[in-house]
């Protein structure tokens, strides 16, 4: 039997979306040890304010991911532009791998480039300053320290921030910029990248250096879930509704 590997990110998941945490839990149970790896590309929450948030469904969450790694399977967790505060008490409690951002794995036998996708979207200056404030060890450190009421608050603020400033913005501008797509495939000398953030799923062909390089950008959860899942054999899409 061939093994599997999947991929998925923004699931967004949240209070307000129930019918999209009853999906991810039903995926999570109905995996088993056909799949060795399961990477999520960032964006599993649609905001984390620390580890010490009891706001449902973070403990159903962790409880459903550690039942999965307790099965032996692999899961890894890269941060997206949402749930960057997910810290290491999450992964002590979930035995979740974290990876950091531009992550390479060998997915069967062919290099591979993992990213959230934000770092992509450099069109979108003001994004990137605030991305590069909110990385920063002692913005994350000062905000932490934060009683939780207050940092639920101003996850509340920031989210509806994120809603208006999409509003302004063309969707030129929230997409990748091509080049930056380039010189991410030549820094890392790769030729396939999968990552997730911009919600408009599709296999992209990019020339690089004279060779063909795929770029896979992976679906969100709204109305049903999606999976890439590779084998041996290659890949295809899982949709879960
Ligand atoms: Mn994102």
């Amino acid at each position: 039997m061939s093994q599997h590997v999947h991929f998925i990110s923004d699931l967004h998941l949240s209070q307000d979306r129930p019918q999209t945490t009853q999906r991810f839990v039903d995926y999570l149970e109905s995996l088993d040890a056909n799949v060795s790896d399961l990477y999520i590309l960032g964006d599993l929450f649609d905001s984390w304010v620390g580890d010490d948030d009891p706001t449902p469904p973070n403990q159903l969450i962790k409880d459903t991911l550690k039942k999965l790694t307790d099965l032996g399977v692999h899961v890894h967790f890269l941060a997206g532009n949402r749930d960057f505060l997910v810290g290491q008490q999450f992964f002590d409690d979930t035995q979740v791998q974290c990876l950091e951002d531009e992550h390479i794995i060998d997915l069967f036998g062919t290099k591979t480039l993992l990213m959230h996708g934000d770092l992509l979207c450099t069109d979108d200056t003001e994004y990137q300053q605030f991305r590069q404030l909110t990385h920063n060890p002692a913005w994350q450190q000062a905000a932490l320290a934060k009683p939780l009421a207050e940092r639920l608050a101003l996850a509340q603020h920031y989210r509806q921030q994120s809603h208006l400033n999409k509003q302004g913005k063309s969707s030129e501008i929230m997409d990748v910029n091509e080049a930056t797509v380039l010189n991410t495939f030549d820094k890392h000398q790769t030729l396939r990248l999968i990552h997730g953030h911009t919600h408009r799923p599709k296999r992209h062909i990019h020339a690089v250096n004279g060779d063909d390089a795929e770029r896979f950008v992976l679906a969100e959860w709204v109305d049903k879930g999606s999976v890439l899942d590779w084998t041996a054999e290659g890949y295809n899409t899982i949709e879960l509704s």
